[in-house]
């Protein structure tokens, strides 16, 4: 048994893209469950571990990394036998870093600001502008894969797996209409094939998709 250790829940997106990962590199870990819905993010015991107090953390021999685009960068440089899913090639990866960056503070946030809103407070009206980012994510997603499998070219990389994780969760709020966003479609239907790939996802989208009431 390696010294890694994840934090997390299956239901997180976030928490997923690094399960995927560590699944894909096959790398043993120790699973230990934060039920975040429960607030066990905000115990002094974890606070101690992440101040940010979010999902996903990993912790490697003591050490701890936290954001889940940081975690799989680690994991792809540290222990990977290639550098296909996070490139050294200084191109390829900033290619790769711009993606991961993209679904850190685009993608992910669309979900995110409907979501904690929801959990944290009971607001169930998602008003139109947030209905619009979820769509421009998709529209935006559509461009980035253009006539490529993965949205960086041929090969699948981390990107894949964090945008991928992120996009088939915004199904949570909206759907992906297959007609407006086939490549999109095409996408996510290929990552699906991945081991793992459907984690805590049916769960995520189960608990918020009847709840919220959408403004168009
Ligand atoms: N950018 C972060 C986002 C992490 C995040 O927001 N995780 C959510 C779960 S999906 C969380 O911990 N939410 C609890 C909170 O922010 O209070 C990452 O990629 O790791």
């Amino acid at each position: 048994m390696s010294g890694l250790v994840l934090y997390g829940l299956d239901i997180s997106p976030p928490v997923r893209a690094c399960k995927l990962v560590l699944r894909a590199l096959d790398l043993d870990y120790q699973y230990k469950q934060v039920d975040v819905l429960a607030g066990e993010h905000f115990k002094e015991e974890f606070k101690k571990k992440n101040p940010q107090n979010t999902v996903p953390l990993l912790e490697d021999n003591g050490a701890l990394i936290w954001d889940s685009h940081a975690i799989v960068c680690y994991l792809v440089d540290k222990y990977a036998k290639t550098d296909e899913l996070y490139p050294k090639d200084l191109l390829a990866r900033a290619q790769v870093n711009q993606r991961l960056y993209f679904d850190a503070s685009v993608l992910f946030m669309s979900l995110r600001n409907v979501s904690i809103p929801y959990f944290y407070h009971n607001v169930t009206l998602v008003p139109k502008e947030k209905v619009d980012n979820i769509k421009s994510g998709y529209a935006i997603l559509e461009s980035f894969l253009g006539d490529n499998p993965y949205v960086t070219g041929s090969t699948l990389t981390v990107a894949d797996l964090c945008c991928g994780a992120t996009a088939s969760s915004l199904a949570a709020i909206l759907e992906l209409d297959a007609t407006k966003y086939p490549k999109v479609a095409a996408w996510l239907e290929r990552l699906s094939k991945l081991p793992d790939y459907e984690g805590g996802l049916k769960e995520y989208i189960e608990l918020l998709r009847p709840v919220l009431t959408l403004e168009h």
